[in-house]
């Protein structure tokens, strides 16, 4: 099934849904950060994963998109106040969303979309992005689906999108249906105020490999893959006993070791997957130490150089006497 079947299978009709196209005011969308992460696919056209996957969305930080029709033969995209040129792959693959909804009709949009976090940063950027355009184009075709839905319209964008649609603790169900129905994220009920989250820039610039070539080289070329699916199920339900128990330690080993595993995969690749930076493994050696020393304090990283640590909001100060330079969210507030 492509992905212009499923999601006929779910709108109005191409005529109805150009005849409500209205303004839309911002909506928001926040990046997330996987405590389990989403690495490899089942299925490259549908963004559907092999493995599921547990997040927690960054409260404030993310993106805010608004959309409204126009006349004209191509959609007027952008990006942070800067009006990106229609070749360029960013208004490309948001047109190309958009062109999900629009099912061959020639309806173009302006699409103005603002992040707070660095583009392509490996600050899941697309995450946010993907979950704010389907939440704008949501109202802007008053389609009014629900949640779910919409986590399934923004896992076609980016699959880590789908797990933007909630605030919190979110879980992508990685679902077994061929056409995806079944593969969308829900939230987690569970709240964990204090918890933080600290993000370490190593380096913002624009990375080599994309995570959608880097989790595809992984899964043709590295067989240490093959037992990523074990590590990723048996964390999941560790990591549903941290959150159940607001058991601290057992959330960030899972978390640390669930990346670290990801990593191993990705590096043993041909031709090997190496995201870090000498400042990136400095910053690991720096975590590990610290927690030799006491301090309760582990990290997840993703598919780049940069760090996000995990830890509780009473240590603040004492992580913030190591990393001076760190942004700190708590998603779930003091
Ligand atoms: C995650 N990542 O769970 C993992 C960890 C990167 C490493 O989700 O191809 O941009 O658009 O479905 O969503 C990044 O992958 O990939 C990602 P596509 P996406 O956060």
């Amino acid at each position: 099934m492509n992905r212009f079947e499923v999601v006929a299978a779910m709108l109005p009709s191409a005529d109805v849904c150009a005849q409500a196209a209205r303004a839309t005011e911002e909506h928001f969308a926040p990046s997330n950060i996987a405590v389990c992460k989403y690495w490899g696919k089942r299925d490259a056209e549908l963004n559907l994963p092999i493995n599921p996957s547990l997040s927690v969305s960054l409260d404030h930080l993310g993106t805010r998109t608004r959309v409204e029709p126009i006349d004209g033969p191509v959609d007027d995209i952008w990006l942070n106040g800067l009006q990106m040129r229609p070749d360029t792959m960013f208004a490309q693959r948001l047109s190309r969303y958009i062109d999900l909804y629009r099912q061959g009709h020639p309806q173009a949009f302006r699409v103005e979309t603002r992040n707070n976090i660095p583009t392509a940063a490996g600050l899941a950027s697309s995450a946010s992005g993907f979950a704010a355009l389907t939440l704008a184009l949501n109202d802007a075709l008053q389609l009014e689906l629900e949640a779910a839905a919409l986590s399934m319209l923004a896992r076609l964008g980016s699959g880590s999108a789908c797990r933007s649609i909630y605030s919190g603790f979110v879980e992508w169900h990685m679902g077994h249906r061929e056409d995806g129905a079944d593969s969308h994220a829900h939230p987690i009920e569970a709240q964990w105020p204090g918890l933080a989250i600290g993000l370490i820039k190593v380096d913002e610039g624009v990375k080599s490999v994309d995570s959608r070539s880097g989790m595809a080289r992984t899964v043709e070329s590295c067989h240490l893959y093959q037992s990523w699916p074990l590590q990723a199920n048996t964390d999941l339900v560790k990591l549903h006993q941290a959150i159940d128990a607001q058991d601290f330690k057992l959330l960030g080993s899972t978390a640390e070791q669930n990346a670290l595993s990801m990593h191993a995969t990705m590096i043993a690749s041909w031709p090997p997957l190496v995201y870090w930076q000498p400042d990136s493994l400095a910053a690991m050696q720096k975590i590990w130490a610290l927690r030799q020393q006491g301090l309760e304090l582990y990290f997840t990283m993703d598919a780049g150089p940069n760090l996000k640590l995990l830890f509780l909001e009473q240590d603040r100060e004492a992580v913030l006497s190591h990393f001076p330079d760190l942004e700190i969210v708590l998603p779930f507030g003091s």
